[in-house]
């Protein structure tokens, strides 16, 4: 059975042009982790922490929404919501969704003044994903390995099926030694055994705790995921490596992404395909996000790969295609140029192929003022190999990213830039993922310029982005 939607679509990016409008975003109010993602029966459902109250952090549900494609979607009903007196009384914290004969969710359950009572539980859907029956057995993992000490970080299972068991990997930390990955096996999703930690880290290096564990193949190798928190700031962090009877051995390990994207999980689609979705985080303060009605976005799906080098490669799904209009292409240039370009928006598609010298610079700025008041500069400095993304913006708010890109031998820059409003996704050859968040003042700072020096242009090329709301 497909489930009826909610009412239409009430995103009013007429009026809000940070508002994107080909990313996914809440229909209002408040949204974090994905969680729970699914295809069923060919559709894709995707799930969410979500406030429905506040556009703000704080009394975690799951909201829900449901797509044939990966990138059009509709608004579902609240998936799971607190339930007084039960272990998820405090918030329903993020997990994942499996098909045991039925859709069936993993999910941490909190409670606690501090949310510090952090126990597994269940809830399964008997009317194809639109309400859900918590399991009365709930919490069906309670106990916090002895290995971690005191810790009340103890969330977000992460699950899959080998044969007729299952397997389950939690975050959580190791007190006074750093994050933690827990890897547990089960028969039936309710007794769960717990076999070792699957990697621990250094807290100095990699976090003082980990959330949001993902740990799925890509041919022969295994790749973890690590949502690392370092209490003032958090990154996601990738190792790549083998998985032999129920031990992993790293090979080599990388940033997911230098920017805003949070909390990921993936998903082994119909296809074969392992798409990841994150959490775009907002850098604005609270009284913004207020005002403006909603917070949080989600990246475009990625399909990731891996290159020979064991680097993780992330390209955003081909559906998304589909939505390009209007299209601007810049012929090879010289070498050297700085010109204010044809095109403008808020909604853009941009690829782009140059080669460098061993000093060349390349700039691409987008969100740009007439006046220049405001703007954000994506950068590639051949001579130190670094990608920046850096928005100029009034009131002398200023937010940069950066991540070293070394380019390999005569390998040109290839760019994958996608502007949608505040989201600004930029991929360099696939491997490096920088994630952005611009907040002009002004909806005219739309304009587009280029600037290089010593750098051959090979491509650019422009789409206008159809909005995915109907
Ligand atoms: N967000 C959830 C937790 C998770 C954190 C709570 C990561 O389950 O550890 O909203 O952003």
């Amino acid at each position: 059975m497909t489930p009826a939607p909610t009412s239409s679509q009430t995103h009013r990016t007429t009026v809000d042009f940070l508002r994107p409008t080909y990313h996914f975003t809440p229909p209002a109010n408040w949204m974090n982790d994905p969680n729970g993602v699914i295809q069923w029966r060919g559709l894709y459902h995707f799930f969410y922490q979500h406030n429905p109250l506040e556009a703000v952090w704080g009394n975690m549900h799951w909201g829900h929404a449901v797509s044939p494609d990966l990138i059009h979607w509709e608004h579902f009903p609240i998936a799971l919501a607190p339930t007084p007196g039960s272990p998820d009384e405090r918030g329903c914290f993020s997990g994942c969704a499996v098909n045991n004969g039925l859709p069936t969710f993993i999910y941490t359950g909190v409670r606690g003044e501090k949310y510090e009572i952090q126990t597994q539980c269940l809830a399964v859907s008997h009317d194809g994903l639109l309400t859900w029956e918590k399991d009365p057995r709930n919490p069906v993992l309670s106990e916090v390995p002895a290995v971690a000490g005191q810790t009340s970080d103890f969330r977000d299972p992460f699950v899959w099926r080998e044969g007729d068991i299952w397997y389950m990997v939690l975050g959580s930390r190791i007190k006074d030694v750093g994050g933690a990955v827990f890897l547990y096996r089960s028969p039936n999703l309710v007794d769960w055994e717990y076999l070792h930690p699957l990697i621990v880290g250094e807290q100095s290096r990699n976090g003082l705790f980990w959330e949001c564990p993902n740990f799925f193949p890509i041919g022969d190798k295994w790749v973890l995921l690590l949502s690392s928190n370092f209490g003032p700031y958090v990154q996601v962090l990738y190792i790549i490596g083998t998985y032999e009877n129920l031990h992993f051995t790293p090979l080599a390990e990388g940033i997911l992404d230098y920017g805003m994207i949070y909390a990921p999980l993936s998903l082994l689609d119909d296809a074969g395909r392992r798409v990841l979705f994150g959490w775009v985080r907002e850098t604005r303060p609270d009284a913004a996000m207020r005002e403006a009605g909603w917070s949080g976005a989600q990246s475009i799906p990625r399909i990731l790969s891996l290159d020979a080098h064991h680097r993780l490669l992330t390209t955003p799904a081909p559906e998304l295609l589909a939505q390009r209009g209007e299209h601007y292409h810049l012929p090879s240039a010289a070498q050297h140029g700085d010109t204010l370009l044809p095109v403008e928006g808020w909604a853009l598609d941009i690829e782009a192929t140059i080669q460098f010298q061993p000093d060349g610079l390349y700039t691409l700025t987008v969100g740009c003022a007439a006046d220049g008041s405001e703007h954000t500069d994506i950068r590639y400095d051949a001579a130190r190999r670094l990608l920046t993304v850096e928005s100029f913006q009034k009131g002398a708010v200023i937010s940069r990213h950066e991540a070293a890109h070394p380019l390999d031998e005569n390998e040109s820059l290839t760019l994958r830039i996608l502007l949608d409003g505040s989201v600004l996704e930029v991929i360099a050859n696939q491997r490096t993922s920088l994630t952005h968040r611009l907040y002009p003042e002004s909806r005219e700072s739309s304009g587009l310029r280029l600037s290089y020096e010593r750098a051959q242009i090979h491509t650019l090329d422009i789409w206008k982005m159809a909005s995915i709301w109907h």
